[in-house]
């Protein structure tokens, strides 16, 4: 596979079960596990941090999320991203704290699918905690204008049990 056919099915519709994340740009990209596998994986150390006070760091493996952008031709405008969950939490991120930002399948050598309810997680130096999307299932770029405010792109349901 080469970054120019990883992803890009055929029949989209029909072939949803095996489908980790959607990555959307200017194209549209449906990844499962073995495509993520097939992008090159970095390992990085970070410390998730609540607004609480509460941290855990740890050691995170997965694919940077530039080189997941790379894949759909991030739009030249982009300047933030919407991390879906499919808990139906969403967080927005500026493109900036991105850029050293992972979508994780691995922490501290296991296998977050078989230690959490979970299998990805975006992790990453500049991302708050609260940002720090489990489960996520769709990355979106967006590109706001200056009067735009990301905070209404969010649905943060801190209060939802599910992944919180
Ligand atoms: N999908 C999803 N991701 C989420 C949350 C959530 O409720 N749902 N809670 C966030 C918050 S507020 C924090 S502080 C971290 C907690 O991560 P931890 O449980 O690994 O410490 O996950 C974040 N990611
Ligand atoms: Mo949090």
């Amino acid at each position: 596979m080469t970054r120019d056919t990883i992803g890009r099915r055929t029949n989209p519709a029909t072939d949803t079960d095996d489908i980790d994340i959607v990555v959307l740009g200017s194209e549209h990209l449906s990844l499962t596990r073995a495509d993520l596998d097939a992008l090159s994986n970095v390992t990085r150390e970070c410390t998730v941090t609540c607004a609480s006070g509460e941290r855990t760091t740890a050691t995170w493996t997965g694919v940077p999320i530039p080189d997941l952008l790379a894949c759909v031709t991030d739009p030249a405008a982009t300047t933030h991203l919407r991390l879906l969950s499919d808990d139906g939490y969403c967080a927005c991120v500026g493109i900036v704290s991105a850029v050293d930002a992972l979508v994780a399948v691995v922490r501290d050598g296991e296998e977050l699918a078989t230690v959490e309810r979970y299998g990805t997680r975006v992790v990453g130096p500049d991302i708050d905690g609260e940002r720090s999307v489990k489960g996520v299932a769709r990355i979106e770029t967006v590109a706001l204008g200056a009067d735009q405010v990301p905070d209404e792109l969010e649905t943060l349901s801190l209060d939802d049990p599910r992944y919180g």
